[in-house]
This record gives structure tokens, C-alpha cells and sequence, in this order.
């Protein structure tokens, strides 16, 4: 059972990190909590133990109100993880990239409906959220297929320090008519952490990046020495892998997918496995990371590298970083297959046929492979799957 807080515990919680702070005991960005108790106590009253629940960078109310004991919430901040707070056995997720968070709050509660789970997903994001086009797709998103999940606007009429009039013109607090959409409103007690005199850290003592993230052990597939002698070809052996994979119980998530089986390559796998989603690339990158929190094995398709950029947030800041800055709690094992036109009758122009695999390999710490024979398509995808870790397979039509 979670322990009930009380307005003033919330406060003293954040007083005590605030006299952290001053002794220089605080060694990397942090936002406090703070002026929004009543509410937050009040939404949490409708969130069960098990429910996920996802924040943000100012997470530290959300933790405690989820369960998360206030010792080991300090000892996270004090180790610079204030804006990295993750508890895999309560279900606690945050991403301190604005716009992050909604398309996989939505993957997550796709899974849960699928297993026709009774949990619930609750995604707090602040009106800077409101701002960006990833939460309005995952709004629509979990409306129009009816799932368990809802998102709570913070509103404090703050980004940093503008306010929705001066950043959006007259437009300013925007109403979404959406049955999944809960927005409060409140006045923050500290200035954003940004702020001079609020944050300086010059006085602490850091440590290096890998001591407080410590990187994750390079890959090394093994070398299924049992495909080399095989004579098949690229495109066989691209649809033998998804047949295989499907067999699996991947799920297949991209558009094009259940409508033309991403360029017939799926066509032996069940129509139950194959999400058809709109042409949302960073919704759809989402929605496999969400769903691969709750044991599912996504495999998501590009048809084109072009595309990829769309969803460079979900693949760079997320799918890459999500296991090393949780420091291991989650795991985002998605596969992704980014089909580039390089060449021949499916060249369509400069920005429809860029290859970016080496933009990619400097970008991403997984595996990026770029096989070039039919036996290289199968080890590829075969150790992609084994691996329980993200990868992407770049697929070339010159090779089909
Ligand atoms: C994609 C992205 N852009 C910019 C930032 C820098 N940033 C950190 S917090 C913040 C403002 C957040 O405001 P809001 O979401 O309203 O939450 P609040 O801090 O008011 O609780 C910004 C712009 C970021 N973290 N991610």
C-alpha cells in the first residue's frame, strides 16, 4: 500500500532537498515541486497501485504520491537524478524532454488494453507540453482507440519563465475537449531551477557523466555460423525474418503495414500482430516503446529514411537513452527497420532516398546494421531479437 501524503508533508519533503541545495549537496539539475499539493493529492486519489504513472523534469511530488519511499527519492536527487526518476517495480516513467512522454504514455495503455489489464495509465506533463504536436497526436490517438489512459495538464502558465500569452499570442490556455485530458491550474512557490540565484552548482562537487550514468556493455551478437552456408536471397530472406518474427509474436507497428504488409514483406504475418498507424512517425516510434514496457516485441517500419527524422526524438532521446538513464530498469527492445531507396526504379528525389546510416551510428549507441546478403538479413534480425535491446536494420532497395 502507498503512504498518503499530506499537503505539508509534500512541502517538507521539498524544504529538506532545498537545504540540500544550499550545502551544495545537489549536483545536477533539479525543478522542485511546489504550489500545486491539493491538486496532485487530489488526481492521485483516482490513480491504484500498479497504474503507471509518467512524469516529467519536476517529478518529486509525483514520486512520493506513487509510492516511491521519500529515502530513496533523496538519494536519487542526490545523485543528480532529480530529472531521471524511475521505480520499474511501481510502474514510474519520466523523460525531461518536453513532448516525450504522451505517445508513450499511449503505447503503454495500448498494451494494457490488449491484455485486458484493469491498471491505468496517468501521463502529467506541464503546459509547455501543450505547446508541442506529440501530445495532440497522442491525445488523439488514445481517444480514437479507447484506451486506458489519461493525461494530466499542469498548468502554471509557465515555460521556464514565458507565459502562454507571450508564447502563443491570444490563443494563449488551450481547451482540448478530450474525455482522456484533466487540466489544473496552479502558481508554482519556486522559480523555474533556471532562474539566477536559484541554481548554481558551481559550488558542488560532480562526478562524470559514466559514474552517474554508467554506459551500457556494447552488444556483440553471436555469429550464427548456421546461416553462412545458406543460399538465399536479400528479399527472402527480409521475409523470412518477419515471418519468423511474427511467429514470435512481434507486433508489426508503422503505416503501410497492415494495409500493403510494408511492401509485402509481411504477408504471412497474422493481421492481429500489424498496427496501422497514421502517419505519425514519432507517435508510432512512441507507441512501440510503451508497448514494449509491457512485454511486447515491436517491430516498427519506415519506409523510407527520410521519414526517420520525424521521429528523432523517440528514437535519440528515448529508445537509446531510456535503459541507461534508468540505469537499467527499463528496457526498450524494439527492432526498427528503415528501408532506404538508394537506388534503381525507387529513387523518387532528394528527400525521399537519403540514406542516414551513418548519421545514425553517431547518434545511437545500438546496434545499426546494414547487412548485405540474405544470410547477413537473418543473422541480423535473429540476433536484433535475441539481443533484448533496441536495433536498427537499415534495408536497401539496391539489394532487393
Ligand atoms: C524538447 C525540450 N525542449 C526544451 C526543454 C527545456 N525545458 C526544460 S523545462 C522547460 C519548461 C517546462 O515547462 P512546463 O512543461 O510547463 O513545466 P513546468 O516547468 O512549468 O512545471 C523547458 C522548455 C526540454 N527539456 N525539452
Amino acid at each position: 500500500m502507498r503512504k498518503t501524503y499530506k499537503k505539508n508533508d509534500l512541502i517538507s519533503f521539498e524544504n529538506k532537498i532545498g537545504d540540500l541545495y544550499i550545502n551544495n549537496k545537489l549536483p545536477f539539475l533539479f525543478h522542485f515541486s511546489g504550489g500545486n499539493e491539493e491538486q496532485l493529492i487530489d488526481v492521485f486519489r483516482d490513480i491504484k497501485d500498479g497504474d503507471y504513472v509518467i512524469s516529467n523534469h519536476r517529478s518529486h511530488y509525483h514520486a512520493l504520491l506513487h509510492g516511491i519511499p521519500p529515502n530513496e527519492l533523496e538519494d536519487r536527487i542526490l545523485n543528480g537524478r532529480s530529472m531521471f526518476i524511475y521505480d520499474r517495480q511501481r510502474n514510474f516513467f519520466s523523460s525531461s524532454i518536453i513532448g516525450g512522454t504522451p505517445a508513450i504514455a499511449a503505447g503503454i495503455a495500448w498494451a494494457l488494453k490488449k491484455k485486458c489489464s484493469n491498471k491505468k495509465v496517468w501521463c502529467f506533463v506541464g503546459d509547455a507540453t501543450e505547446d508541442n504536436g506529440h501530445l495532440f497526436e497522442a491525445i488523439r490517438y488514445v481517444d480514437g482507440w479507447d484506451l486506458p489512459c489519461t493525461f494530466v495538464i499542469e498548468n502554471n502558465n509557465r515555460s521556464v519563465e514565458a507565459t502562454n500569452q507571450e508564447r502563443w499570442g491570444k490563443t494563449g490556455d488551450y481547451q482540448w475537449g478530450s474525455r482522456s485530458v484533466i487540466k489544473y491550474y496552479y502558481k508554482i512557490t519556486y522559480p523555474h531551477a533556471r532562474k539566477p540565484g536559484v541554481l548554481d552548482l558551481s559550488k558542488a562537487i560532480k562526478k562524470t557523466d559514466e559514474e552517474y550514468f554508467p554506459p551500457l556493455k556494447i552488444i556483440d551478437y553471436p555469429k550464427f555460423e548456421e546461416f553462412d552456408s545458406l543460399d538465399i536471397s536479400y528479399k527472402d530472406a527480409i521475409n523470412q525474418s518477419m515471418t519468423k518474427l511474427g511467429e514470435e509474436g512481434a507486433i508489426f507497428i508503422g503505416y503501410n503495414v497492415a494495409k500493403g504488409d510494408a511492401m509485402g514483406t509481411l504477408k504471412n504475418v497474422p493481421p492481429a500482430q500489424k498496427i496501422e498507424t497514421p502517419v505519425a512517425e514519432n507517435l508510432m516510434s512512441g507507441l512501440a516503446i510503451g508497448m514494449s514496457f509491457e512485454g511486447f516485441l515491436p517491430v516498427l517500419f519506415f519506409e523510407r529514411h527520410d521519414f526517420l527524422l520525424v521521429a528523432m526524438d523517440a528514437i535519440g532521446n528515448h529508445i537509446d537513452k531510456i535503459e541507461r538513464i534508468s540505469h537499467g530498469e527499463y528496457k526498450v527492445p524494439v527492432i526498427i527497420r528503415a528501408v532506404t531507396a538508394d537506388a534503381g526504379p525507387f529513387y523518387s528525389g532528394p528527400t525521399h532516398s537519403q540514406d542516414f546510416t551513418n548519421m545514425l551510428r553517431e547518434l545511437v549507441s545500438f546496434p545499426v546494421l546494414d547487412p548485405v546478403t540474405g544470410s547477413d538479413v537473418l543473422k541480423s534480425f535473429k540476433g536484433a531479437k535475441e539481443s533484448g535491446r533496441p536495433a536498427l536494420i537499415v534495408e536497401r532497395k539496391s539489394r532487393y
